[in-house]
């Protein structure tokens, strides 16, 4: 029994006025109740220091590098890193990052239990568009704000067990789960900002919108006897809705923890990664069971090549 008690850390909507010190305050008070309830591994959402800023859309890039940190723990985010070191507690979060070089990426870093950053991944998938969309209603413009990742999907040894992280679109697309999977990852963590209003598909709703955010995470887990810890942030940031749905998946794919509502809140569940062991040996025994010969086109081509046409 290897227990993680992991807690998922929402954060209610944060408005464009907000500082990121007062983000910071709400972020220490999930972290103090984390330790009350005895966590050693609590997870933040993505671009969890400010609003949700890719929604708007800025015509010189420059005016929105108020929303990135040069240095992570910056001047705003040592409490954090010093009060969870104090309760023992590892931390992951989720923040943009600009890099010396002045490259712009998704962020988000795990802890150790002393407060030392020990990995740090940067967004690979990033959903929306590069330039204004008038069709949309919303815009979602990541593509414009940041760099695809040059990380990869790495795991690392953490919590006694093998810890990897992802960020909110990444949690849609098999390759992310798999390329972890292949390095016995035992928990995903990952953040969200997930409109709840489709800027193309109005028919699109709230319910469907849960629906497929449920199945990826219950897919990827399942199909790699993986834990998968999903936390949101969510609520109304300047009139523009971001759902909820922080929740936390076993290995058989089975959600065990849901936290309801789309304010502040922790959810706190016990995660025996030896629980994974199960799948790993036997139906998702990779090294038995897969045919790589046959998997070729995954990596060999971005989109579609329809098959020749028979005579
Ligand atoms: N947000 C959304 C997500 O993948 C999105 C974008 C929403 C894509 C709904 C497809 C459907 O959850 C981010 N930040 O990736």
């Amino acid at each position: 029994m290897r227990n993680v008690r992991v807690g998922a850390a929402q954060l209610g909507p944060i408005q464009k006025a907000e500082s990121r010190s007062h983000v910071v305050k709400r972020m220490l008070a999930l972290l103090d109740d984390a330790a009350k309830q005895g966590c050693t591994l609590v997870v933040y959402p993505e671009l969890a220091l400010t609003t949700f800023f890719p929604r708007w859309y800025a015509e010189d890039r420059a005016e929105f590098d108020l929303y990135f940190e040069a240095d992570m723990p910056g001047p705003e985010t040592v409490p954090l890193f010093e009060r969870a070191a104090q309760h023992g507690i590892a931390i992951s979060l989720g923040y943009a990052e600009k890099t010396p070089e002045g490259q712009h990426f998704n962020t988000s870093i795990l802890t150790d239990r002393k407060g030392a950053i020990i990995g740090k991944y940067r967004k690979i998938h990033l959903p929306g568009h590069v330039e204004f969309d008038p069709e949309r209603t919303h815009q979602h413009l990541e593509k414009r704000y940041f760099l695809p990742g040059d990380l990869g999907f790495p795991v690392f040894h953490a919590q006694d067990g093998l810890i990897g992280m992802c960020i909110c679109n990444d949690r849609r697309w098999p390759e992310t789960y798999r390329v972890m999977g292949l390095q016995g990852v035992e928990m995903v963590i990952l953040g969200f900002n997930t409109p709840s209003v489709n800027s193309q598909r109005n028919s699109e709703g709230l319910e469907e919108r849960l629906f497929h955010h449920r199945l990826s995470l219950q897919a990827g887990a399942y199909q790699n006897a993986t834990w998968v810890v999903a936390v949101a942030k969510a609520g109304t940031e300047d009139g523009h809705h971001l759902m909820g749905g922080t929740l936390i998946v076993d290995p058989e794919g089975h959600i065990v923890a849901e936290l309801p509502g789309e304010a502040d809140g922790l959810l706190v569940q016990d995660c025996d990664l030896d629980a994974t062991r199960f799948g790993k040996e036997t139906i998702f025994d990779f090294k038995r069971h897969r045919r790589i010969e046959h998997y070729g086109p995954i990596t060999a081509q971005v989109g579609v090549v329809l098959p020749p046409k028979t005579a």
